[in-house]
């Protein structure tokens, strides 16, 4: 059985996609709820008809997925864990950096795996979730108690038919994914904006820069592989022209009145600027306004 905690557009995307009657939704503490009914509009095709259990009392999952937002992932957990075995893989989905070393760190002897995930998934309207664009799910270990879990997590994912690929530098892939968001979430929300717009805005002008300079002292700050301002700029760049018509899931958020992601974004970096004794007062300010908008 594969427990899915976090019943959102993520989770729900697997679980319409892996096989049925393999999976089934935590429940929160307290909650007895009937099993969740969904439509699903997957890529091609027509829509399809999902009813996914909730997790028994007594009934062990021999994989947990994490598919809360990153703020919410530490408390989920802390519920969660006391009824699933000690040896059950922990699969991490969360965007950014900071919230996957919370839960490593505070559960070092479990085995600990992050996913870096380019699929598509969002609600569009109650009762639906649409799989919005197809990508590849990247898996690697976080500790040393889910390195032998990498191959075997990943062949389960798989049976999804979703592309799913062992990673043995997971945090590296989650540091690229987090120069990216770094640089185009916080911009979209503020300038409330699709994801190609923001670049020609005065304000995006103003800050890209230093912001990139920031993130290039940060990633040599961190152990991961060097890169200069203007590399890092082309990226973004790069990334915000190919998905120009987007709505970036900060400015979603942003735009729902949710609370967005930014401290595991820009707020992650400018935490690690602290430590580090590095200046980054961009990140910091971005944090500070996406913060604003709420
Ligand atoms: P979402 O808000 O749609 O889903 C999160 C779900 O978690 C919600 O249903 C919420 O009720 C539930 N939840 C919160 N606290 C809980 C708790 N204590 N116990 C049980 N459930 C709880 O978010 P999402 O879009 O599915 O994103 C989840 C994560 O995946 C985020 O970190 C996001 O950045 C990442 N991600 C999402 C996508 C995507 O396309 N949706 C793509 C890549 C990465
Ligand atoms: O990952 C994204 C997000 O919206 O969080 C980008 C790459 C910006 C695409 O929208």
């Amino acid at each position: 059985m594969i427990a899915i905690l976090g019943a959102g557009s993520m989770g729900r995307l697997w679980a319409a996609t892996l096989p049925a009657g393999q999976v089934a939704f935590v429940p929160r503490p307290g909650q007895h709820p009937e099993p969740v009914h969904y439509r699903f509009q997957p890529i091609e095709g027509e829509p399809l008809s999902v009813t996914v259990p909730w997790l028994q009392p007594g009934q062990s999952p021999d994989l947990l997925l994490v598919t809360t937002k990153a703020g919410d992932t530490l408390e989920a957990l802390t519920s969660a864990l006391p009824s699933t075995p000690p040896s059950t893989p922990i699969v991490l989905f969360q965007n950014g950096l900071g919230s996957q070393q919370q839960v490593a760190e505070t559960w070092p002897e479990r085995p600990v795996l992050a996913a870096s995930t380019t699929e598509g998934a969002n609600r569009p309207q109650p009762g639906l979730t649409v799989h919005a664009g197809r990508g590849t799910t990247w898996l690697g270990a976080l500790n040393p108690a889910g390195q032998a879990h990498v191959e075997p997590v990943a062949q389960q994912l798989a049976t999804s038919g979703l592309a799913v690929q062992p990673e043995p530098d997971i945090l590296g892939r989650l540091w690229q994914k987090l120069v990216i968001n770094a640089g185009i979430n916080p911009f979209t929300a503020l300038l409330d904006s699709p994801n190609g717009e923001i670049l020609g805005q005065p304000f995006y002008l103003k800050w890209i820069d230093p912001l990139c300079q920031e993130i290039s002292q940060l990633l040599d700050a961190a152990g991961q592989p060097s890169a200069a301002p203007e590399i890092l700029r082309e990226t973004i760049e790069a990334v915000a022209r190919k998905t120009a018509a987007n709505t970036s899931s900060m400015r979603a958020d942003m735009l729902a009145g949710r609370e967005t992601e930014i401290d595991f974004i820009n707020g992650y970096l400018a935490r690690l600027g602290h430590r580090y004794n590095i200046a980054a007062p961009v990140n910091q300010m971005l944090t500070e306004r996406v913060k604003q908008l709420n």
